[in-house]
């Protein structure tokens, strides 16, 4: 691994390897030494294993710090533009290791900790999952942050700190349940709480006129309460650079830690109440649950973090620039979907309000500063939220709001001369029925940029859900192709890979991806093919290792690793897989002397707990692996497993062992995908339709290397037009029909006919996500998958090639065009001489 010389400062302490920031061997044990006594206050003989990971995030973090006081100095003195992420979700895996291999300092860390008798891998795996996100646009978000850091970009993610992260997974009886993640149990040594960095957010109440000292007409809001948010700031070092940039997070606090007036008025349990109310604000994160539940405390959230932020951002440029007409030239302010959506009225409501600016110089302001990603073309997922609970939280936003849209609204008559139709559609509240405010029209109008996250999902976006805006303001819209970090994504995850291309690719490829094309030619050379399977076969012998662990099967790593691995979605159809797996087993049953391509196939992912179907899938996917793994028939060909409890930590141990990455949601529906990407950069081929990024994969790595099944988007559209009757597509194939007549036996379910009853009947009825039409194409497929893993050479030169061929799915080529495009952010360059200004 590079190890990164002369990074430090050498200032009079550094010299001679200060405690605090040496990076020698010796200097390291003697941190760690330091910091077991002085952190923990025990002796080296009594520390536990989580002792060893707590003394060694502080050893590590003492080397952050003075990088992370430099950059914001120097950030600050360089005037340069800061990109400010806001996002609910920061799915940010483990600290620790990450820190180490940024600093490049991964082999002096592994020595030390072994020559003080510790093992590092140990060490790190103590370490909790900071789950503050659901999946993918979590996970997207902390991708980002590494690449903006690493890229030198002066940023701050913005989020909530949310005491419970997304639950942690328990399979019982087959069935998903639901553990409260406590991941702060053992404190967070990452985080630096801010005390001083507190800001009001009010909530209810109503508003009054009122006439200011000038004379002129204000608005005053009069809350029903008043809760307070308080940063904690976590420092995000970039990858072999200087800078560190910060995560900043929101902990909702009430006024005092003790309501001492109403405590002295004798209100103490009010006053007790009212602190909890407050805190519950950051209390857990929202798993994306079926629409509608809960949601008030939901749009609480989400007004809570997003003005935090904005007050804080109008701070810092007061502080910086001394007045806001410039916040536009100052920042950025990206909206992570539309959960931060409401930034757009809160903006004007602080500079109108609070700020005293005049609406029109206001709203230039704000529509300069924003920029909206969206992440889903599903239309039940597109928030909107009730006017009636919109008018009791927030009462002062929904006037801004109906303001921004009249003006909105002249415009588009003027443009749309007569077409009244087009104004209902595009305007901020949905009038008819329900009445709602529409989120991402709101995001729209407010931001001077609007994108998709690939490049099918960015065309739909404009000719579907986004269409009349499109056509309003094409100018605004563009793509910008999800990518992944190579740093958590392979050298993290894959050390064995990442020693093996370091071998062979000159320069430093961890931060140009694209160098991986220097592989190419290695695909023709035996030797290196033979070591690229020894990776792979290593990695195989990791999962299986850990599945036999955590499981209790057993898994063969000769067999052909096929994984599939994501939130369980309909849409993502994980039951299409299963389907694919009750066939062969039919297959087996029914000639017992067939001799197909041994497999194990691999599921992971947690099921939204509200989401009845999905954990219907869950369970079906334990029941078909407890009869398959059971039955010696079948057994020595056919494995299934379910890995529980899919989280960052977990998800490195999978991809690197996959030789099938499942990518086989229904076209049209997967806005991007990324896992596909951490697949790919794995070594693992693609079997998937063209949906998402899947598309612009398949281009990148070459049609050959790519696994391809399925309709195409526009292939859906007309078979759902032309009145689709899935029980016709299974009438006609009889191995689609007797894959369903097993589920339905109850072979799987101890005889219940019953338990599955919901979800086949839905597939013979309904089947929205068209599982049945698209079966005999991807059984097909898989049937050629088959032939081709037998092939030794032939596989492991399309996996090689799929490595070579991935370089722009890096997350900084994705940061590197926001920046460009979006964000015109630039970079701010420290070496070992930038001093502290
Ligand atoms: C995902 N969205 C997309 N949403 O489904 C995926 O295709 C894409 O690659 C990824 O974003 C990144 O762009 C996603 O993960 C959520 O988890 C939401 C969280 C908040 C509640 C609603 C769902």
């Amino acid at each position: 691994m590079n190890e990164f010389v002369n990074m430090e400062r050498l200032t009079p302490e550094t010299h001679h390897e200060h405690t605090r920031t040496g990076r020698s061997v010796e200097a390291l044990k003697r941190a760690f030494n330091d910091n077991l006594f002085y952190v923990t206050g025990q002796p080296f003989a009594k520390a536990t294993p989580q002792d060893h990971y707590r003394v060694l995030a502080y050893t590590i973090r003492d080397r952050l710090l003075e990088r992370f006081i430099t950059s914001a100095q120097n950030y600050k003195r360089s005037g340069a533009k800061t990109v400010c992420y806001l996002s609910a979700e920061f799915l940010l895996g483990p600290h620790l290791g990450n820190n180490i291999l940024n600093l490049g300092l991964w082999d002096n860390v592994e020595q030390a900790m072994q020559e003080l008798g510790l093992e590092l891998d140990s060490v790190l795996e103590q370490e909790a999952e900071p789950g503050l996100g659901n999946g993918g646009l979590g996970r997207l978000a902390a991708c980002y942050m590494d690449s903006l850091a690493t890229l030198e970009i002066p940023a701050i993610g913005y989020g909530i700190r949310y005491e419970f992260g997304i639950f942690d997974q328990v399979i019982q009886d087959g069935w998903q349940v639901e553990v409260t993640d406590a991941w702060l149990r053992n404190g967070n040594p990452w985080e630096l709480p801010r005390p001083n960095l507190r800001y009001p957010v009010n909530l209810g109440g109503h508003t009054e006129l009122y006439t200011d000292e000038n004379g002129n007409q204000r608005v005053r809001w009069l809350p029903e309460q008043t809760v307070y948010g308080m940063a904690y700031d976590t420092p995000i070092l970039g990858y072999g650079v200087y800078n560190v940039n910060l995560l900043r997070l929101w902990k909702s606090e009430a006024r005092e830690s003790f309501d001492f007036q109403a405590f002295n008025l004798g209100d103490y349990y009010g006053a007790v109440n009212d602190k909890v109310v407050a805190e519950n604000l950051s209390k857990v994160l929202y798993p994306n649950d079926e629409p509608e539940a809960g949601k008030e405390l939901r749009l609480k959230q989400q007004y809570f973090f997003v003005s935090c932020s904005l007050q804080d951002m109008i701070r810092i440029a007061l502080r910086d620039v001394g007045s806001l007409d410039c916040f536009p030239e100052k920042f950025a302010a990206q909206l992570n979907d539309t959960h931060p959506a409401i930034a757009v009225a809160e903006l004007m409501r602080l500079l109108v309000d609070e700020h005293a600016l005049a609406w029109d110089s206001a709203w230039n302001i704000t529509r300069r500063t924003f920029a909206y990603t969206n992440h889903t073309l599903l239309p039940e997922a597109l928030e909107t939220w009730s006017l009636d609970l919109f008018e009791r939280i927030l009462p002062r936003h929904l006037e801004i709001i109906r303001e921004i849209n009249n003006q909105f609204l002249d415009e588009v008559r003027m443009r749309f001369l007569g077409d009244e139709q087009r104004v209902a559609r595009m305007s901020l509240i949905d009038e008819a029925g329900g009445r709602r405010v529409r989120m991402a029209n709101l995001a729209c109008v407010g931001s001077f940029a609007v994108n998709g996250v690939a490049q099918l999902h960015s065309e739909l976006l404009k000719s579907t859900v986004l269409r009349d805006f499109h056509e309003l303001w094409p100018e605004k819209f563009s793509n910008k192709t999800n990518g992944v970090t190579p740093r958590r994504t392979i050298a993290l995850s894959n050390r064995p890979l990442t020693a093996l291309i370091d071998e062979v690719v000159d320069g430093d490829w961890l931060r140009n991806l694209e160098s991986l094309r220097q592989l190419e030619p290695y695909a023709e050379n035996p030797t290196f093919r033979e070591n690229w399977r020894g990776v792979k076969l290593s990695a195989k012998q990791r999962l299986a290792a850990y599945v036999q662990r955590v499981v209790g099967v057993t898994i063969d790593p000769h067999s052909l690793f096929d994984m599939q691995v994501k939130r369980i979605h309909e849409y993502k159809r994980q039951h299409l897989n299963v389907l694919h797996i009750v066939s062969l087993y039919n297959r087996l049953k029914h000639d017992p002397s067939l001799k197909i391509t041994p497999r194990t196939f691999v599921f992971g992912g947690k099921a939204a707990p509200g989401y009845r179907m999905a954990k219907l899938i869950i369970k079906l996917i334990n029941s078909v692996a407890e009869i398959v793994n059971r039955d010696p028939q079948v057994n020595q060909q056919l494995r299934v497993v379910f890995v529980p409890d899919l989280n960052v930590k977990t998800a490195q141990q999978i991809y690197p062992a996959a030789d099938l990455s499942e990518q086989i949601s229904t076209a049209g529906k997967e806005a991007s995908g990324t896992g596909n990407m951490k697949f790919s950069m794995n070594g693992a081929l693609t079997i998937g339709t063209l949906d998402g990024a899947n598309v612009e994969i398949r281009d990148a790595v070459g049609a050959e290397n790519f696994f391809l099944f399925g309709r195409t988007e526009q292939q859906v559209q007309e078979l759902v037009a032309s009145g689709y009757q899935p029980w016709s597509v299974v009438e006609q194939d009889e191995e689609l029909r007797s894959a369903i007549d097993l589920i339905n036996s109850g072979l799987f379910s101890h005889g219940d006919r019953q338990l599955f009853a919901p979800l086949i009947d839905d597939l013979l009825q309904r089947d929205p996500y068209l599982v049945c039409a698209d079966y005999r194409s991807y059984l097909d497929c898989q049937d050629q998958v088959a032939v081709r893993y037998r092939d030794v050479d032939s596989w492991t030169r399309m996996s090689i090639l799929n490595v070579a061929r991935i370089g722009g799915f890096s997350s900084d080529r994705a940061i590197r065009e926001y920046c460009e495009h979006i964000w015109k952010a630039q970079a701010v360059t420290m070496n070992l001489n930038t001093e502290i200004a």
